[in-house]
């Protein structure tokens, strides 16, 4: 179960952010530090799911909306062409206990895996 995360603040609209897309589950917004020329953040706005496996279990359509979300973005923000890094646990970098999806695009040529 994620905690009281600052995207839920976010979704609640406690915290202001820049949408960049949203539907009933999934909202998108920039992320606050960019790693990559475009880097947005697409989250469900479920609060009950840390990460990524738990959400595919529970809710296998919200994942694949957020997909969805991420390739359209990609398309209006880039050339159509992303990486989608889920971080899951904090040893893997993981530092906001609800589930997001970082949407990297523009060009990556030059940059890690990280
Ligand atoms: P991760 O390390 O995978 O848990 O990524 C969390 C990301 O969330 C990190 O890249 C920075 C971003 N972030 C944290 N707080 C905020 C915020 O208040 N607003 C926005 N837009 N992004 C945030």
């Amino acid at each position: 179960m994620a905690a009281d995360t600052v995207f839920a603040k976010i979704v609640s609209g406690e915290i202001p952010v820049e949408i960049l897309a949203e539907t009933d589950r999934v909202l998108a917004f920039p992320d606050i530090s960019p790693q990559a020329p475009v880097h947005i953040l697409v989250i469900p706005k479920s609060t009950a799911y840390e990460n990524v496996a738990e959400l595919a279990a529970a809710e296998p359509e919200t994942l694949a909306e957020m997909i969805a979300v991420a390739k359209r973005l990609a398309e209006t923000h880039a050339n159509g062409e992303y990486r989608l890094i889920f971080n899951s646990g904090a040893t893997a970098g993981q530092t906001v206990f609800h589930v997001h999806a970082h949407v990297l695009a523009g060009d990556l040529e030059e940059r890690s895996l990280g």
